[in-house]
Formats: structure tokens, C-alpha cells, sequence
């Protein structure tokens, strides 16, 4: 049997290959950019370092895209919502591209299948990119990838990227923090809805969108809506150049995802116009070097074998009160510095 560690590692790409790469992504070629994403998923250095390279070389083709955050409850429509819009916009003449943040392991096989399915008119549509989150690593990890995607996706012309991602950890503030409009789908309901949503995520939301409002439920999607925009009110909001609309739509049906979009757009329109806009993505920016350094910096905590043999240990004794933390810091990084 050949198994992985049998066969002879894949050699990184040269130069010559980057730019070649460079080069089928400018040309929005589909098969080139899902290769360079694989690329960029690597933890191989070799890898790591042509991705960068690679990286450094698309620059200047990216940044011209709307990058809009949709988080929510887990059911709530997120995938339906962007199958509506992104089929909407594709009609439109823009190129969508579909990405997730989810460092949780919920979206094994079934999940990716079942998104395929609510997906189902993007799925099939030659001008939409659908990519699931990357399968591993942790939430800085994977919001590091999928900001690199989010960038090759530019670089390929995709002028609309919607990022999905499920209310985990800290995963809505990974996607804040990599998207120009975040936007908050809530469900219709009596008065506790309000709690059923974290305060820090509401925080964030540049627009609430209480879905599902159809049939029976428009009546109860209004009055969530009306509840919300009420504490809305007496938050301070996210910028001084918007207050954040809520509204009610029907992804299933279609119905508010043009208002939804105009929405965007004029949010788009104000914080261009204010400077907010490319201040907001400087700064995301700079924080994304800091969040990938972090991860390369403690990428040897996870990898060197002899230190995470004795990291239980060490916790056990820290936690014993037998070994002082400071002194631990100490002799971890002893460790790491051999
Ligand atoms: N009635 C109604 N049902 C909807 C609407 N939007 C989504 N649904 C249904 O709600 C269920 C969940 O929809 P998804 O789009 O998969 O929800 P999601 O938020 O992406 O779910 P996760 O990715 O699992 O967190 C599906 O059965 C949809 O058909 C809507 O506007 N109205
Ligand atoms: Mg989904």
C-alpha cells in the first residue's frame, strides 16, 4: 500500500509557476483558482512561502469588491438568503464568490452536501464560486485563509464576496473584521429573540434582517423587526456614518432581497464617500498581520511533538499550584528556543 508519507512531497511551486498562477487568476480561470486556494490552505513552508509570494503578486488586483459578513442562528437562511441574492446579482452581471468561516467541525460531509442543496441555483451558475470553509485549524487559521480567498477571488474578478458564517466562538468577529457590511439574519418570534442573539454580535450588525417573514409569519417578523430597531436604538452605533436598518425578508421567496442589497449598497456609498471605508479596511489590514503572526508564532506550541508531550503535564502542575505560571512561561519557552 502507498500511503501519503510514502510518496515523494509534491515540489512547491517556482517562481515561474507562481506567476503563471498569477496569471490564470487574472484571467478569472475557475480550475487555476481553486488550485492557488489549495495552495494557500497548505501548512507546508515551502507552500506557505510561494502562497505569499503569490499573494504579493495579486495585491494590486484586489480591493474592488463588496465584502458583505451574513451570520445568524444555525437554520436561520443564511444559505438560502445568499442563493437568493447572489442569483439576483449574478443577473446582474456580477461574479459572486460564496466562502465560510466555520473552525467548528459541524460542517463535515453532510453539511457541505446540505449548503450544495439550498445553494442549488449558485451552485449551477458559471458566474457564482462557491468554496466551504477551510476544514481545519483554528478560528484565526481559518479566517486567515478565507481572507486569502477572499482576495484571490478578487484578483479572478468576482465583485461580490459573501462570507457565511455560523455563530460559533468568536467566528462573527473573524467575519466583521474581513467584510465591509456585516448583516445579521434573525428569526420572527416573541420578545426573547433580542437575547437569543448574542449582544456583542448585534453590535457588529450593520443591518438586521429578520427572515422567514412568509406565510404565518410576517405579523410576528414585523414586530421582531420593530423590537430590534428599538435596541438598535439605544446601542452606540458601529459608525458615524450609518445607522443600521432592520428589515424582513423571505429568502425562501424572494421577497426584500433587493431592498436588502440597497441597502448594502448605500452603506457602501456613505463610507466610500467618508473615508471610513478604506480607513476601516487599513486597519483590518494591519490586525490580519498581527492575527497571522500570532499563528506563526505559536504554530511550534502545536507542532513540536516534545513540548506537547509536556505541555499536559505542565498545565497539571500549574494548575496543582506545584509549578508558578511564570515559571512555566519560562520553561516552555526554554524548550521552544532548543
Ligand atoms: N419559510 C421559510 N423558510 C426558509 C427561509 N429561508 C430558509 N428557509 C428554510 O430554513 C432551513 C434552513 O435554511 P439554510 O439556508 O440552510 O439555513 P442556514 O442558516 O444556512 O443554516 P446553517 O448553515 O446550517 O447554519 C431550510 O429548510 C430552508 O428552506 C425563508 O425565508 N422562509
Ligand atoms: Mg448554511
Amino acid at each position: 500500500m502507498v500511503t501519503s508519507a510514502d510518496r515523494p512531497a509534491a515540489p512547491p511551486p517556482s517562481p515561474h509557476d507562481v506567476e503563471r498562477i498569477a496569471r490564470g487568476i487574472r484571467a478569472g480561470e475557475r480550475t487555476v483558482l481553486s488550485r492557488a486556494i489549495t495552495l494557500i490552505e497548505s501548512k507546508r513552508a515551502d507552500h506557505r512561502r510561494s502562497a505569499a509570494t503569490l499573494m504579493q503578486a495579486l495585491l494590486k488586483e484586489t480591493g474592488q469588491a463588496v465584502r458583505v459578513g451574513i451570520t445568524g442562528a444555525p437554520g436561520v437562511g443564511k444559505s438560502t438568503l445568499i442563493d437568493a441574492l447572489g442569483s439576483m446579482l449574478s443577473a446582474q452581471d456580477h461574479k459572486i464568490a460564496v466562502l465560510a468561516v466555520d473552525p467548528s467541525s459541524r460542517r463535515t460531509g453532510g453539511s457541505i452536501l446540505a449548503d450544495k442543496t439550498r445553494m442549488a441555483r449558485l451552485g449551477n451558475d458559471p458566474s457564482a464560486f462557491i468554496r466551504p470553509s477551510p476544514s481545519s485549524g483554528t478560528l484565526g487559521g481559518v479566517a486567515a485563509k478565507t481572507r486569502e480567498t477572499m482576495l484571490l477571488c478578487e484578483a479572478a474578478g468576482y465583485d461580490v464576496v459573501l462570507v457565511e458564517t455560523v455563530g460559533v466562538g468568536q467566528s462573527e468577529i473573524a467575519v466583521a473584521d474581513m467584510t465591509d457590511f456585516f448583516l445579521v439574519l434573525a428569526l420572527p418570534g416573541a420578545g426573547d429573540e433580542l437575547q437569543a442573539l448574542k449582544k456583542g454580535v448585534v453590535e457588529l450588525a450593520d443591518m438586521i434582517a429578520v427572515n422567514k417573514a412568509d406565510g404565518d409569519n410576517v405579523a410576528r417578523a414585523k414586530l421582531a423587526a420593530s423590537q430590534f430597531g428599538a435596541a438598535l436604538h439605544i446601542l452606540s452605533p458601529r459608525s458615524p456614518n450609518w445607522s443600521p436598518p432592520v428589515i424582513t425578508c423571505s429568502a425562501l421567496k424572494g421577497d426584500g432581497i433587493e431592498a436588502l442589497w440597497s441597502h448594502i449598497l448605500d452603506h457602501r456609498r456613505r463610507l466610500a464617500e467618508s473615508g471610513e471605508l478604506t480607513a476601516r479596511r487599513g486597519e483590518q489590514q494591519v490586525k490580519w498581520m498581527w492575527t497571522m503572526l500570532e499563528e506563526r508564532m505559536f504554530e511550534p506550541l502545536r507542532s513540536d511533538r516534545a513540548l506537547k508531550a509536556a505541555l499536559p503535564r505542565i498545565e497539571a502542575d500549574v494548575a496543582a499550584g506545584r509549578l508558578a505560571p511564570a515559571a512555566a512561561v519560562e520553561k516552555i519557552a526554554a524548550m521552544l528556543a532548543e
